[in-house]
């Protein structure tokens, strides 16, 4: 196993997957600590295999509300999926929101693809699914969300991605998304923010860094994974991922969520 990973004590383990549905058990024992280490030079933050072995530990410690949002995403779909409708989940990384969907429905409920351009994650989630839910009809492609054919879904989760691609791919992407989905579906959006308000801005990303430190990140840690997500995860304003929901066709789309600067929205096919 990669040294940047070391071993969780099995009642942490145990214990942060009963407050996190949907995150793999198999995936769920290495800590991140890719960035504990003073580096001359730190690279573009990218998801690789040393990612890929920490990733469930990285997402808890690092997304404000990671598993509050993905507890609620199958009572989303409870409300609003058509008995047996698919399910998009597009850079579905290990799979949470199709384990915790799996977790919550009968196997006949949904079909499931999740999409990632990483061949570490999708290999990852395929066993998974294959481990956790073998009843289900779990699917995971390795593919650019932004080139693949969309078959008609009833909903559609675009968890902490959207804000990988570059601005000026993200309308595009949307727009095949509203076309995609059935009458009546919806989409998930959730995303790093940004605030407009300098001031705002500062508070909400200092509380966000005491997050962070709370949760046993150290400063350079903090400062590196900074550096390296630079020009690599850029935030649009909340005010502006509602205007690119409107303009990809959705007629309404609200905030559900909001945690500091990590926020779920909901942008439904119909007003
Ligand atoms: C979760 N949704 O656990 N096409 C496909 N996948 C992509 C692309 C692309 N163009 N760009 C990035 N990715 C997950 C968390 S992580 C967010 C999502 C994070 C993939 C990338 O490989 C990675 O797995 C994922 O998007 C972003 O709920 O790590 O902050």
């Amino acid at each position: 196993m990669d040294q940047a990973c070391s071993a969780l004590p099995r009642a942490r383990k145990l214990r942060s997957l009963i407050n996190h549905p949907g995150l793999p058990m198999s995936d769920a024992s290495y800590r991140d600590a890719i960035f504990s280490t003073p580096l001359d030079k730190v690279a573009r933050f990218s998801f690789d295999e040393q990612v890929v072995a920490c990733f469930p530990d990285m997402i808890r410690r690092s997304v404000p509300g990671y598993g509050q949002i993905l507890g609620m995403l199958s009572l989303i779909a409870k409300r609003h999926l058509r008995h047996g409708a698919h399910v998009y989940d597009l850079g579905c990384s290990l799979g949470a929101s199709g384990l915790a969907l799996a977790g919550a429905l009968p196997a006949d409920a949904f079909r499931y693809t999740g999409i990632d351009l990483s061949p570490a994650m999708a290999t990852r989630a395929k066993q998974t699914f294959l481990d956790e839910c073998p009843d289900h009809a779990m699917q995971v492609e390795e593919a650019d969300i932004r080139t693949y054919e969309y078959a008609p879904s009833g909903m559609i989760i675009l968890n902490f991605t959207l804000q990988f691609l570059p601005p000026a791919d993200r309308d595009a992407l949307l727009k095949r998304l509203f076309d995609a989905l059935e009458p009546g579906g919806v989409l998930i959006l959730s995303e790093k923010t940004i605030d407009a308000d300098e001031r705002d801005n500062a508070w909400r990303v200092e509380r966000y860094h005491d997050f962070k430190r709370a949760n046993g990140y150290s400063d350079m840690e903090i400062s590196q994974k900074r550096t390296a997500l630079e020009n690599v995860l850029i935030p649009d304003t909340l005010d502006a991922l509602h205007e690119r929901l409107s303009l990809a066709g959705f007629p309404r789309s609200m905030t559900w969520f909001q945690y500091l600067n990590f926020t779920s929205l909901i942008a439904f096919k119909e007003g």
